[in-house]
């Protein structure tokens, strides 16, 4: 089996258990849980989640007691997007080839399912019982990673970025999260802080090398692939690393980065599948 067909496996498991720890739509308040469930079940790739659970089955895990946390962050992920299109911060109409949430139920409501996924992702992290695990998502998610790197990204925009200063915008915005799932998965798994630590520096290079590939894409890709209108960072004046580098440096940087997080692995494991990973996320800029 291929790389993609792995991936599309272990994505739809994941959509199972998000289908079954959700709200259904027909709970009240119904606008509340068909929001929230629109914008999970809008097609997204599920990689975070997946590399949570991959992580736990590396350390040696086989029991379903993961999937609730790897859900949890598919959750924030989703969370995520909703708040990043609003009107208030990148006033996307669309995402995933779909209108955005606030579009589809107003703002109001976009903002509050944005919250309660936030809010459910919580719940099923505490449920798994491990207080180690919700205070680094905690951590991954709040000011020193995804939340302080959307701000650092939005008021970085239409100033002239530095390669520090892209680093530290993706590193937070991106990559900390793409972290945080693995250790996640990791510590479930009870792994050593050597395995940890490994793990954690092969997420990191690997989730810079997605967010410039995420770059890249936004000038190279159709309309129709990317799933929004092309160009938008330049148009937002964003902090990318194309702006900096040019297309052709940035995905000889990504191919370095990717080098990098492959050599980040401890050699005395399996780690064909974070291989297979991260040279697909690479193969997604050519
Ligand atoms: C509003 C707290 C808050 C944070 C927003 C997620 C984000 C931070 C901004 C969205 C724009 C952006 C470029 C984010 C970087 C992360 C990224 C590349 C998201 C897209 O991830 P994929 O490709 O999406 O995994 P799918 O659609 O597959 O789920």
């Amino acid at each position: 089996m291929n790389i993609v067909e792995i991936l599309k496996i272990k994505g739809r498991e994941i959509d199972l258990w998000l289908d079954k720890l959700m709200p259904t739509p027909d709970q009240p308040p119904q606008k509340l849980h068909e929001a929230m469930r629109y914008s999970v079940f809008a097609g997204g790739k599920r990689l975070r989640p997946i590399l949570a659970v991959l992580a736990y089955e590396w350390t040696g895990g086989i029991k379903e007691i993961i999937y609730p946390p790897a859900c949890a962050i598919e959750l924030i992920h989703a969370y995520s997007l909703i708040h990043d299109d609003l009107p208030g911060m990148d006033n996307d109409d669309l995402r995933r080839g779909k209108p955005t949430c606030h579009k589809v139920f107003g703002e109001a409501i976009a903002l509050l399912a944005g919250d309660a996924l936030h809010d459910l992702a919580f719940e099923l992290l505490a449920m798994a019982g491990k207080t180690d695990i919700v205070v680094e998502v905690a951590k991954g998610i709040g000011t020193s990673g995804l939340v302080g790197g959307q701000v650092d990204d939005m008021l970085s925009e239409n100033i002239k970025p530095t390669a520090e200063l892209v680093d530290n915008i993706h590193i937070k915005k991106t990559a900390a999260l793409i972290v945080t799932s693995v250790k996640i998965g990791a510590m479930m798994g009870e792994a050593t802080i050597e395995e940890i630590t490994s793990i954690s520096e092969y997420a990191l290079k690997m989730g810079l090398a997605f967010q410039i590939i995420d770059d890249i894409l936004d000038i190279t890709a159709d309309e129709q692939h990317l799933g929004k209108p092309i160009g938008s960072d330049i148009e937002k004046g964003k902090a990318t690393y194309p702006a900096i580098f040019g297309l052709n440096e940035s995905k000889k940087k990504a191919g370095e980065l990717i080098k990098e997080a492959k050599l980040a692995l401890p050699d005395n494991r399996d780690n064909e599948i974070f291989y297979e990973i991260a040279d697909f996320i690479l193969k997604r800029a050519y």
